[in-house]
């Protein structure tokens, strides 16, 4: 805290000095964003920052987003972003606000440099566990991750992502930022993706998206009938860092399509709220050959959809007694998520798309993609509406509130809004995605509030580019927001990079929130060239439990235990039982033992390799040609992986990380003789 306080104090000095000099040498004192192009500083002025800013023709916005984000060497950012890759099929770690990628993680898509998907037989296992049923599946679309928390704060345990292609949830282990479970949906083929928990993590949530008849087969004429929209609750097993399918349970639902959902958390811990699109069930049908109407407009014909409230709590003990399954999987049906008053609808404007509930838990947010406005709805007054019976109900018979009852502002914003983040000034943040803007506005009277701003108002707009989708704040959906920072994930980014095909980066762009007013700084553009992130979440570094090394020689990364083939220096050996052979290696700079396998060409082997090291960063791969194996063998890992030797010849085994300087003699030969 002290510490900060004094880099702080020291930035604002640099700041001024820098931004002084800025201003007497700038060409041009106008606008922040048009900077000139880069040209590099003659030698002689390099170490005169005054020189610098006049030689690359910096704006003072420039110099002061420059001094925001620049972290010098060897300093950590003090807040991590964890990234959706969307379809990459990974999760990318981000720090902030230096907009240094850090890391990616392999979830749904076959990693090679962690040797992930490449033969580690844990993760092939994972892998399989999690596909559709017959499906070979190597890559996902990951949506919308979701950090750990306790008592609705981020704890830097857990993180949850989904695949919005098969309907997955994948839970990484945020102590080594592995993979640890894939679990496929048995109930539905899709989802958006997006994984939230609860407060405390004991559920993971998976919204839906299109409708379909659940576990079975009916033609798209006799949707209203048979297809249906369902919301998933994983319980997560903290003790095990699994969720556990027996626990968990699904509710069926009209067939809408649901979408994102959000915990409640403080007053209205123990709700879930979830919008949906498509009330009107189009089913699609394009032109003269299927003489429908196409999904685009007749998913956009009513004026309200409807967000879905689920009362978790109760729905959880209904859950245990249900004894409807489908497909093996615990689903609550419709009617009785109705009779036993699991379920209401809440009327929200204009193909809405995601709900954000604000940091007291207090209010819901909704944007209509086609509608100016934000809307706030008060859980207080969605209570008592309850209550009263206010309502009207579906075709369904699921009870509609009534709008106005609900209701608590309306904030007009601009075009095309869609998600909403918060900080601890008081302030929501919506992006706009017509408008390519992030909109800053206050929220209601019982949130904090600078001179003069009254509630419920629009206070500043920033431009981004171009076509902002999510936005993520520090810790922005969390009960206690830590306000400062703000990354918009811009899908489109048109003239803002160095062309590099018809394929371009998306890119994030970094605000900087921390004043009050019309005070938004745009300081930092980050190419993303690796997929399309949705989602990302920004959490303080200071939370992470991480590990650098595993706590034991021979540690297994799944089973977060010794491994039963651990082997240590000396007891290298290789086993034959007919033409099974397994091998018991070791490996440790430079060298792997043994370093000659002489197998036979039809021989199944099981392979293990201890990391004998205990040095922070001493990682070894481990790869051999024609069979498709790489793995990442981190300090004390045992990883194992099983290869038919169907090719017959000599395989020169390497370490596939350049690991010391002798780095390229750590090797060995397989040796396949022919049959
Ligand atoms: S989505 S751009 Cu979260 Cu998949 Cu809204
Ligand atoms: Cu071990 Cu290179």
């Amino acid at each position: 805290m002290k510490r900060s306080l004094l880099y702080g104090i020291i930035a604002a000095l640099v700041l001024v000095v820098i931004v002084l000099a800025a201003l007497v040498l700038s060409p041009d004192e106008g606008g922040g964003q048009s900077a000139a192009p880069a040209q590099a500083p003659s030698a002689g002025v390099a170490d005169d920052a005054a020189a610098v800013i006049a030689a690359r023709g910096l704006t003072p916005e420039n110099v002061t987003a420059a001094l925001k984000t620049y972290t010098p060497s060897g300093q950590h950012d003090p807040y991590l972003m964890f990234s959706s890759g969307g379809h990459s099929g990974q999760i990318h770690v981000v720090g902030v606000p230096s907009m240094r990628l850090l890391r990616t993680i392999g979830v749904f898509t076959p990693e090679p440099w962690q040797g992930y998907g490449y033969g580690e037989e844990s993760h092939t296992a994972m892998f399989e566990a999690g596909e559709p049923e017959g499906a070979d599946i190597r890559w996902g679309d990951t949506h919308h991750p979701s950090l750990s928390e306790t008592n609705g704060v981020y704890d830097g345990e857990w993180l949850f992502v989904g695949d919005k292609a098969n309907a997955r949830v994948a839970v990484i282990d945020l102590r080594d930022f592995e993979t640890k479970q894939i679990v496929k949906n048995p109930i539905t083929m899709n989802d958006h993706g997006g994984t939230f928990v609860t407060p405390n993590t004991d559920w993971v949530v998976e919204g839906g998206q299109y409708g379909a008849p659940i576990g079975d087969f009916a033609p798209i004429s006799e949707y209203n009938e048979h297809y249906r929209g369902q919301i998933t609750f994983w319980k997560f097993n903290r003790e095990i860092g699994r969720i556990v399918p027996e626990e968990s349970f699904a509710m069926e639902l009209p067939p809408y399509w649901q979408d994102l959902c959000d915990s409640g958390k403080l007053v209205s811990d123990g709700w879930i709220f979830c919008n949906s699109f498509n009330t009107e069930r189009a089913t699609g049908g394009v032109g003269a050959v299927e003489g429908a109407v196409p999904f685009e407009s007749g998913v956009s014909q009513n004026d309200m959809d409807y967000m879905h409230v689920v009362n978790l709590t109760r729905a959880a003990e209904v859950a245990a007694t249900n004894t409807n399954k489908v497909n093996g999987f615990n689903v609550i049906p419709m009617e009785t998520a109705i009779a036993e008053g699991l379920l209401y609808f809440l009327p929200e404007p204009k193909s809405p798309h995601g709900v954000d509930v604000a940091p007291k838990g207090d209010f819901m947010v909704v944007s209509g993609k086609l509608d100016p406005h934000v809307t706030v709805y008060s859980f207080e007054k969605m209570i008592k509406a309850i209550a009263d019976k206010n309502w009207t109900t579906d075709e369904y018979g699921v009870p509609v509130l009534a709008f106005d009852a609900v209701m608590e502002a309306q904030v007009e914003l601009g075009l095309g809004p869609l998600h909403t983040q918060y900080d601890n000034q008081g302030y929501a943040y919506t992006s706009l995605y017509l408008d390519s803007a992030v909109a800053r506005w206050t929220l209601g009277p019982n949130y904090p509030h600078a001179e003069g701003e009254e509630p419920w108002t629009l206070i500043d707009k920033e431009s981004v580019h171009y076509n902002v989708g999510h936005i993520a704040a520090a810790e922005g959906d969390t009960a206690e927001p830590a306000g400062g920072f703000l990354v918009a994930l811009n899908k489109w980014s048109v003239d803002r990079f160095a062309n590099v095909g018809p394929l371009l980066p998306q890119n994030f762009q970094l605000i900087d929130t921390s004043g009050q007013g019309a005070s938004l700084q745009l300081l930092y553009d980050m190419p993303v060239g690796f997929g399309e992130p949705h989602y990302a979440q920004i959490m303080k570094t200071e939370r992470l439990k991480s590990i650098q090394i595993y706590p034991e020689v021979g540690w297994n990364p799944h089973t977060w235990s010794k491994d039963p083939n651990a082997t240590l220096a000396g007891e290298e050996r290789v086993v034959r039982d007919g033409n099974k052979v397994e091998v018991f290696m070791t490996a440790i700079r430079s060298h792997f033992t043994p370093e000659h396998i002489e197998i036979n060409q039809g021989d199944e082997v099981t392979w293990h390799i201890t990391s004998l090291e205990q040095a922070v960063d001493a990682v070894h791969g481990f790869a051999v040609p024609g069979y498709n194996i790489n793995l990442s063998i981190e300090p004390g890992e045992t990883a194992t992986f099983q290869l038919t030797a169907n090719q017959k010849g000599v395989f020169s085994y390497y370490c596939t990380e350049f690991c010391s300087a002798l780095h390229l003699e750590m090797t060995g030969y397989l040796m396949i003789a022919p049959e």
